[in-house]
C-alpha cells in the first residue's frame, strides 16, 4: 500500500505537468506550439551593374561578390543575372546579335553540396527586350510572397533561411555573337553593348499570429 501511494504521488504531478505540453503540441511535434501564422518577408536588394561592348566571338567574365558583411543578419532569397542587349545596328530585320552565358559558381557556398547549381542561358538582342535572365533560389522555393500556414514558429524559421548558402564569388562568362547585314563595301554591325545586372534579394522573416 505504501509503495502504491508513493508511485501515485510521483506520477500525479508528472501527469499534470505533461498535459498542457501535449495540448500545445510540444510533446508530439517537438517543434513548438502549432498555430495559424502569417508569414511575410521584409526584403532588400543589392544590385551590381556593369556593361561590356563585345565583338563577334568575344567573351566577358562578370563577377558578383557576396560577403558576410553584405547580408548581415538577413537571409539570401535569390540571386539573378540579367543580361540585356538591343541590336539596332542593321538596316533591316534579321542579322540580330545574340549572347549566351554560363555560370561558374565553384566559389559559392552551397555549390559543392549541389544546393546551388550552375546554369546557362542564351538570348537574341531583338525586339528591344533582348538578352536573358538566370535566377537562383538560394532559399529553396523563395518567392517573397506572404502566406498563412498552420505550423509552428520553429518549423517556419527552419524552412525560411538560406542555410548559409550564397556567400562567395558568383561568376559567369558571356559570349557574344554579332551578325552584320551584308552591305557591300562596309561593315554595318561590328559589335554589341551588353548591360549586365546582378540582383540579390535578401530578407527577414516576419511571423505573426493569423486572425484567419
Ligand atoms: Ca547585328
Ligand atoms: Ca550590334
Amino acid at each position: 500500500m505504501l509503495a502504491g501511494s508513493l508511485a501515485f504521488m510521483v506520477l500525479f504531478p508528472l501527469y499534470f505537468a505533461w498535459m498542457p505540453l501535449a495540448d500545445e503540441g510540444l510533446v508530439s511535434g517537438g517543434a513548438g506550439p502549432q498555430g495559424n501564422w502569417e508569414v511575410s518577408f521584409i526584403e532588400s536588394e543589392t544590385i551590381f551593374q556593369e556593361s561590356a561592348v563585345l565583338e563577334d566571338g568575344d567573351t566577358h567574365i562578370t563577377e558578383f561578390i557576396v560577403g558576410l558583411d553584405d547580408i548581415g543578419e538577413m537571409e539570401i532569397g535569390s540571386v539573378e543575372l540579367i543580361v540585356q542587349c538591343n541590336d539596332n545596328d542593321d538596316p533591316g530585320p534579321g542579322f540580330t546579335d545574340s549572347v549566351d552565358g554560363i555560370s561558374d559558381l565553384m566559389d559559392v557556398e552551397g555549390h559543392s553540396s549541389g544546393d546551388i547549381e550552375d546554369q546557362s542561358a542564351d538570348g537574341t538582342c531583338a525586339g528591344g527586350n533582348g538578352g536573358f535572365t538566370i535566377r537562383w533560389d538560394v532559399t529553396t522555393n523563395y518567392t517573397g510572397e506572404s502566406f498563412t500556414i498552420t505550423s509552428s514558429q520553429k518549423t517556419i524559421s527552419e524552412t525560411w533561411n538560406d542555410g548559409g548558402f550564397g556567400i562567395g564569388t558568383w561568376s559567369a562568362t558571356l559570349t557574344a555573337e554579332v551578325n552584320s547585314a551584308p552591305v557591300v563595301g562596309q561593315i554595318v554591325d561590328s559589335d554589341e553593348e551588353f548591360d549586365i545586372t546582378w540582383r540579390m534579394v535578401t530578407y527577414e522573416v516576419v511571423i505573426v499570429e493569423s486572425s484567419a
